[in-house]
């Protein structure tokens, strides 16, 4: 299969492609390195440098003798869009190429305005080219869990069947969204739902909880295939803070209550659900969502994971509740669907001590590199 993937030197993006190149696909990968440039805006950098991209597809070249073809340009350039869709005509599209960081939005005016015409008006563009040079083509689109909130009835996954005044329908499952990332993913549903119905386009929009890990099979392979693993405020996510935190020797930021509950997924079973979507493609005019995690945390719950992982290879872990930087519910009901993909064959890799033993102890190696001033959250959502 041809396959071209859309943020393909990112956290995801690039795992993502060695895992499909592996498997006797023909990859391409589109990048901006935007990434790049707002780590260095920010002054925060991955915890494992990170070899560029070209660098990094030449040594898989030589560890693996496959080519991994790389278009360096933006989604909002149609004409280079115009130019990568004629020539590579993919198969399938995955599409990991957003401003991914919910903070990052929420920083300004300006932050909250880039990222929502990056991210919408990007996909808007893939649309349109894939109209236009492959209507056959399947998109996998990363979506997000934070595009419903919190609600307190149970989340569908994508759909719901109401009952109103004695009628009935499917509707897209209501979305309530906490920050300007998030509302990003639900104005980027909304306009590839009406493409499926109107063009017929096929989508899988992947609903995805927060992702933790530093190591796919693929990275293991050589030190310069490592992918970008973040702890910062902004791009580190809460499971790999709280990892490095335990590290650095500073207590783990729990914000507020942390009775926040959230799906969670190994980077691993990312891969693993991507590769189901793309091998068990939606239909001609389908729009179809998967919630896709393979487990349910409170904050609360992983650092007194992470403080055990921590405590039993001799680290002294302190927990602390900090002011909330976000405006979210600190308790509340959550109880999202997630069946299909485990109905296609999804095999879960839970969280356990040995993972988090893993990566601190990869993390431990890297302690050097850790910059203890990127940590502690500064970014505040009222403040905007
Ligand atoms: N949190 C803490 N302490 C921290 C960091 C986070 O208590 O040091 C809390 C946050 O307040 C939030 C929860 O942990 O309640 C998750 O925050 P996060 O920073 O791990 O993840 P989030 O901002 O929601 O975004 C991440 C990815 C994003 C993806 C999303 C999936 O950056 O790309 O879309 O996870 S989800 O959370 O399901 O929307």
């Amino acid at each position: 299969m041809k396959i071209l993937i859309l943020g393909g030197d990112g956290y995801l993006g690039w795992p993502t492609a060695m895992y499909f190149s592996r498997k006797g696909h023909e990859v391409a990968v589109i990048d901006n390195f935007n990434k790049r440039k707002w780590e260095l805006q920010i002054g925060a950098r991955p915890l494992i440098p990170v070899a560029t991209l070209h660098e990094r597809a030449k040594v898989w070249q030589e560890v693996f003798g496959k080519e991994i073809k790389i278009f360096v340009g933006d989604l909002l350039n149609r004409r280079f869009l115009d130019k990568v869709f004629s020539q590579f005509i993919p198969d399938t599209i995955i599409h990991y190429g957003e401003q991914p960081s919910a903070p990052f939005s929420m920083i300004d005016n300006s932050r909250a305005v880039e990222t929502q015409i990056n991210n919408v008006m990007g996909t808007l563009n893939v649309l349109f080219a894939m109209k236009k040079h492959c209507s056959h083509a399947h998109l996998v689109k990363l979506g997000t869990m934070g595009e419903y909130g919190t609600p307190n009835i149970d989340i569908e996954e994508g759909f719901i069947e109401i009952e109103h005044k004695g009628r009935k329908d499917t509707l897209i499952f209501p979305k309530t969204p906490g920050s300007f990332y998030h509302l990003s993913k639900v104005h980027d549903t909304n306009n590839i739902f009406f493409v499926c119905r109107v063009w017929g386009l096929r989508v899988t929009d992947l609903n995805q909880g927060v992702v933790y890990g530093i190591e796919t099979e693929e990275t293991k392979l050589h030190p310069k295939l490592e992918t970008s693993f973040h702890y910062d405020e902004v791009f580190g996510t809460a499971l790999n803070r709280f990892c490095v935190q335990a590290i650095a020797g500073m207590p783990l930021t729990v914000y507020g209550r942390g009775g926040q509950t959230r799906g969670y997924l190994n980077i691993i079973d990312t891969l693993q659900c991507v590769e189901l979507a793309v091998l068990y493609p939606a239909q001609r005019g389908e729009f179809r969502v998967f919630n896709q995690f393979t487990e349910l945390f409170t904050i609360n719950q992983l650092a007194d994971l992470v403080k055990l992982a921590g405590e039993k290879v001799g680290l002294k872990v302190n927990i602390e509740h900090i002011q909330n930087p976000r405006k979210e519910a600190e308790e509340h009901y959550y109880n999202p669907i997630h069946t299909k993909l485990i109905d296609l064959g999804l095999k879960p890799n839970y969280l356990s001590d040995v993972l988090i033993d893993s990566m601190l102890r990869k993390i431990y190696q890297n302690k050097g590199n850790i910059d203890k001033d990127t940590i502690m959250p500064k970014i505040k959502w009222e403040q905007g």
